[in-house]
């Protein structure tokens, strides 16, 4: 890529959980950095996705929704968020247009309005108001804060998404860019592919299961055939009846995680993938420091 930046930033991306934070940061980078899913409290860790443009390079943190949190792995995901709106040029709060304007949102912003950085906000799910709910939402958002911008998008589909970009490109201080020009994310790859897998398993299971997944990649390298890669992964749950839940009956839903995450992985890797999942208990980790540290959160 021939490119001349001549200015770059950091802009952090905050909101409660489930807004469509993740979405947007993929939407923007127009690649999947983030994994998302219909549960709230996807993601849990700061996700940097990296866009560079001809003459600007922004570095997008994608953020833990922030919500009051019911046990140690919620309050971490929620000093993680804060601990990433330091240092930022601009601030971009999403809220979701679609479920309407909350305390939570109200907190947000009173959270970025002490940065003392310019703040876009972003009504997003626009895909599922109507026009004429357009407005009283934009007026609604407009109360929380001294937006410097307010965007109606749809991340899921992309629109507006360029028209916000221009914006926070257009506040981005003199400088060079931060990060080689052709990199999206800075995310290690046994992260990226953690995440993958966690996505996939965190869909297919229902009511409070998916907050007991966590995923580690044990091992990963060339597999036995050519042009293969061999990755031998946990998936962490919190009870012995969450184990069975994963596995499925004659192991079913196991497979299916592998199923829906290979092809992911494969075009991640650009190589064919023999994934292979286990799936371990690790007693109430979400409570437990230790736990938590070693699961990487
Ligand atoms: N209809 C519609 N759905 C959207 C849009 N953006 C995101 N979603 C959906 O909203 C849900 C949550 O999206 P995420 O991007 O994971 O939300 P998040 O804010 O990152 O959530 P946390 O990581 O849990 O804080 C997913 O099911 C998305 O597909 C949108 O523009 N329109
Ligand atoms: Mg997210």
């Amino acid at each position: 890529m021939s490119t001349s930046v001549t200015a770059s930033g950091v802009c952090a991306i905050v909101g409660r959980p489930n807004v469509g934070k993740s979405t947007l940061l993929n939407a923007i980078i127009g690649e999947k950095v983030a994994i998302t899913t219909r549960i709230p409290q996807t993601t849990r860790h700061a996700i940097r996705g990296i866009l560079t443009r001809e003459d600007v390079q922004i570095v997008f943190v994608d953020t833990p929704g922030v919500h009051k949190p019911k046990t140690l792995l919620g309050s971490r995901l929620n000093d993680i968020a804060q601990a990433s709106l330091s240092g930022v040029d601009v601030a971009v709060l999403v809220v979701d247009g679609a479920k309407g304007i909350g305390t939570g949102d109200a907190f947000m912003a009173e959270l970025v309005s002490g940065l003392g950085v310019p703040i876009i906000g972003v009504l997003n799910k626009v895909d599922r108001i109507g026009k004429d709910a357009q407005l009283p939402a934009i007026a609604a958002l407009a109360d929380l804060a001294d937006f410097d911008e307010i965007v109606p998008v749809s991340a899921r589909r992309g629109e507006q998404v360029e028209v916000l970009t221009d914006l926070i490109a257009a506040r981005m201080p003199e400088g060079p860019a931060l990060y080689p020009v052709e990199m999206v994310t800075d995310s290690e790859e046994a992260q990226r592919i953690s995440e993958i897998v966690r996505e996939k398993a965190m869909v297919v299971m229902r009511e409070e299961v998916p907050h007991s997944i966590a995923v580690t990649v044990e091992e990963m390298g060339p597999g036995r055939s050519e042009n293969v890669t061999a990755i031998f992964a946990s998936i962490y749950v919190e009870r012995d009846s969450q184990k069975g839940m994963v596995i499925g009956r004659q192991g079913a839903v196991l497979a299916q995680i592998g199923t829906d995450a290979r092809p992911e992985l494969e075009a991640l890797l650009g190589t064919k993938v023999y994934l292979d999942l286990r799936v371990k208990i690790s007693k109430e980790w979400q409570r437990d420091p230790k736990k938590l540290d070693k699961l990487g959160y």
